[in-house]
């Protein structure tokens, strides 16, 4: 199955008037259990995140107080991220990047807007690169004040559109991995697996807005729905693990040492060896 940005991303433009919609054209396979499901039983749907490159913040003149950090990390507010950054220079890029976690239960939290929304996601810049972002993931939505919440997958290449992986069902403590292989700075593959059902979904991208590979992210999102933050609901702590990167040459990285991203108010993160945790109480 094939999808352009002409075919499929057309209610998504009305939603994404801020945004331009440069060329994006994937394809998708997937499998359960490693039996290939059939095409017509696999299903995107456009997805109204705003972008997800990081917010405005500006950086912490000191510790918060809040933050029982295991490491001297260096931490940075944010309007929209909580997790890990590690930045490589442009002279050794990311090649690939991967991480687990669990799915979280999420909660109303009171006194935030609607839609709320939690993104976990794994992905390539958005951060000293702001112009694009390569990212999948899970993300908690509650639509309205009455509705109750969804679980679902997604991935996007920022500034295109988002798109929910509506044919992959995700429930709460499900274990996934992400793993995204770029084969260059405009295309590359998006592998995400629910790993104890055995189903993974691999999204083929030839396509994609140009990336620099420099930022290595692993994040607890609070997404934009067109031009406005998502209300932020609570929920259990997630938990990065097998945190990893290829570059270039020489070793990859991981969460140690990484910049923590927190939002204040309403969660950070802490590095505890090569794992990471982001909680909505920290
Ligand atoms: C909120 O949810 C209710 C019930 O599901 C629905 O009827 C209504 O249209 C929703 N409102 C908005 C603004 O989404
Ligand atoms: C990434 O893709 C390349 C080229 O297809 C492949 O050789 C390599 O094994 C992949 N790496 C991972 C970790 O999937
Ligand atoms: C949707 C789906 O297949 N979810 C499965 C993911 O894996 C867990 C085990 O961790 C299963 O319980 C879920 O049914």
């Amino acid at each position: 199955m094939r999808w352009t940005v002409a075919t499929l991303l057309g209610s998504a433009l009305v939603a994404h008037q801020t945004l331009a919609e440069p060329e994006l054209a994937f394809t998708v396979e997937a499998t359960r259990n490693g039996v290939p499901i059939p095409k017509s039983e696999i299903k995107l749907v456009p997805f109204e995140f705003g972008r997800s490159r990081v917010g405005p913040g500006t950086p912490s003149p000191k510790p918060n107080v809040h933050r029982k950090t295991r490491r001297a990390n260096p931490t940075v507010d944010s309007a929209n991220w909580c997790g890990s950054v590690s930045t490589t220079p442009s002279s050794n890029q990311i090649k690939v990047i991967h991480g687990t976690f669990a799915h979280p239960a999420c909660t109303k939290r009171i006194g935030q807007s609607y839609p709320q929304a939690a993104a976990n996601w794994v992905g390539i810049d958005g951060d000293s690169w702001p112009s694009a972002v390569l990212q999948a993931g899970t993300v908690c939505k509650f639509d309205n004040s009455t509705a109750s919440v969804r679980n679902e997958a997604w991935w996007q290449w920022v500034p295109s559109g988002a798109y929910t992986i509506s044919s992959m069902p995700v429930a709460v403590d499900d274990w996934f991995a992400i793993t995204i292989n770029t084969t260059s700075t405009t295309a590359g593959e998006v592998t995400v697996s629910n790993l104890s059902q055995g189903h993974t979904y691999t999204i083929k991208i030839s396509s994609g807005p140009t990336l620099a590979r420099v930022n290595a992210d692993w994040v607890v999102e609070r997404p934009y729905y067109g031009a406005s933050l998502a209300g932020f609901p609570s929920f259990t702590d997630v938990w990065f693990d097998e945190a990893w990167t290829t570059r270039t040459t020489g070793s990859g990285l991981g969460l140690l040492g990484a910049k923590q991203y927190q939002i204040p108010g309403l969660c950070g993160s802490q590095e505890w060896g090569n794992d990471m945790q982001v909680s909505w109480a920290l």
